[in-house]
């Protein structure tokens, strides 16, 4: 019953965890409990991350699901900013991924001190926000 006046939300870090979350998807449909399902970012879109909590309760929800990889933030950070209970769901990571974070820091540091690689920074952090409203679609 996803989409039909919501009581529960399941969010995610990423599209890549919906093989993860959609279990919990299953089970309520089973109950035939409303849902939605969203890709929200703790660390794409921190924004609306924010705001998504913040009006979880104002919009109807009663509970939330909240699944993430990595250092897993979302349920933490979601948790924060409502008094509704949330469901932290742990989703196993992509090997390796550490590196990615690695040369990301290393333009970041070197970015103190380089105008080009701060823009370029920006660009692909506004590029990542992006692709999450995009993901929503692989949500099926
Ligand atoms: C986390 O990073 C997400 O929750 C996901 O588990 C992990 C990898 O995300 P992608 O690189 O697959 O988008 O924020």
């Amino acid at each position: 019953m996803a989409d039909n006046k919501p009581e529960v939300a399941v969010i995610m870090g990423s599209a890549s965890d919906w093989e993860t979350m959609k279990h919990a998807c299953e089970m309520l449909d089973q109950f035939e409990v409303p849902y939605m399902k969203q890709v929200i970012s703790a660390h794409r879109t921190p924004e609306l991350m924010g705001e998504f909590a913040h009006n979880a309760r104002a919009n109807g929800l009663k509970v939330i699901i909240a699944g993430a990889g990595g250092a897993a933030h979302l349920p933490g950070m979601v948790a924060a900013q409502t008094t509704l209970p949330v469901i932290g769901v742990p989703v196993r990571s992509h090997a390796l991924s550490g590196a990615t974070n690695a040369g990301l820091l290393a333009v970041s540091i070197l970015s103190t001190t380089d105008e080009r690689l701060a823009k370029a920074l920006q660009d692909y952090r506004d590029s990542l926000k992006e692709k999450v409203a995009e993901s929503n679609a692989q949500l099926v």
